[in-house]
């Protein structure tokens, strides 16, 4: 949650305001339900529009900044976390937003995402995860379960594919939640509880590749035969480490829902304090004559 969230704007943002390009996903990607799900969540929490920036690495979900008119950045593969970490402290007074893939996110980004989460930097990072690298033709990705094919592997996965809501709970991450591209309601449930969390939140959307991988989510769609199985918030202790990895054992299809949610100072807030410590006890230094300082005392 920014300095600003959520203000009331002086007019209601609309949609027509908040689109840019006609994205440029295949027909029934996933992909447009989230961007659908934004749109309507920050309009709901009337977050200013000059305060959004969407930042993304590369893929397709990581397209997402051409699609909506805020300030944003398509970035460098994987490295969507760093730049973002560095407009949220700098600019406390934006919302930032980072979407991408389960490539973006847990491949060669994953370094990132332990970091940023650990740290609490003041951000709302959206992992689109559709278990395959879709931009570049279907290779196998670091979610693809084993025995499903693709280019890398024509006979099928090998690899044992990462537990991506284990691997945030173990970040650091203090808001950690997950949730379906088909379940509009939900989603929007917890974008929003993502967003209004202060520190670095993360919601892990299963968003289907129509093209490189149709049906991978059915199993949690209750129209198409599957179970769309809740968390149950009376009886779950969303403070606990312990409950949430629980949880996170069984994602075929498992559960969706909040897993974790705990207050912790965000780096945001213990940067800001031990910058203005320091500027007291120097004498009214100046935040960049102060970097100054520390950097040529590391000479
Ligand atoms: C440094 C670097 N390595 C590799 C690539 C090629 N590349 C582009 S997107 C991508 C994977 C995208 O998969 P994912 O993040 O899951 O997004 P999706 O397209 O599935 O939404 C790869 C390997 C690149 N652009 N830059
Ligand atoms: S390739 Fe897959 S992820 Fe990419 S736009 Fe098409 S359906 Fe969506
Ligand atoms: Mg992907």
């Amino acid at each position: 949650m920014s300095d600003t969230t959520p203000a009331a704007p002086a007019e209601k943002l609309t949609k027509k305001q908040l689109k840019a390009d006609h994205p440029t996903w295949c027909p029934a990607c996933g992909d447009f339900a989230v961007l659908a799900s934004f749109f309507n969540v920050v309009q709901k929490l009337g977050i200013p529009h000059e305060k959004i920036v969407c930042v993304a690495g590369i893929g397709c979900s990581s397209r997402f900044p051409y699609f909506v008119n805020t300030h944003g950045i398509h970035f460098i593969h994987g490295r969507a976390l760093p730049l973002a970490t560095g407009i949220s402290l700098s600019r406390p007074d934006l919302h930032v937003f980072v979407f991408g893939g389960d490539g973006d996110g847990f491949s060669i980004g994953g370094n990132h995402l332990n970091h940023a989460a650990r740290k609490n930097v003041n951000l709302s990072y959206v992992v689109m995860d559709n278990f395959v690298y879709g931009l570049t033709k279907n290779q196998t990705s670091p979610t693809t379960p084993i025995g499903q094919r693709s280019k890398t592997d024509p006979r099928g996965a090998i690899d044992q594919p990462i537990n991506p809501m284990a691997q945030l709970v173990s970040s650091g991450a203090t808001f950690i939640a997950r949730t379906h591209a088909a379940q509009v309601k939900h989603m929007n449930e917890m974008f929003e509880r993502a967003i209004l969390h202060p520190g670095f939140a993360v919601v892990e959307t299963l968003s289907e590749c129509t093209m490189f991988n149709p049906g991978s989510f059915d199993d949690s769609i209750p129209r198409k035969g599957g179970v769309f199985d809740l968390v149950d918030e009376e009886t779950q202790d969303l403070e606990s480490i312990a409950a949430a990895m629980d949880l996170s054992q069984d994602l075929s299809p498992g559960k969706f829902g909040v897993y974790y949610e705990t207050k912790r100072p965000t780096k945001n807030d213990l940067e800001r304090e031990w910058l203005s410590d320091a500027q007291s006890k120097i004498g009214g230094l100046s935040q960049r004559d102060l970097l100054k300082q520390r950097f040529s005392s590391m000479r």
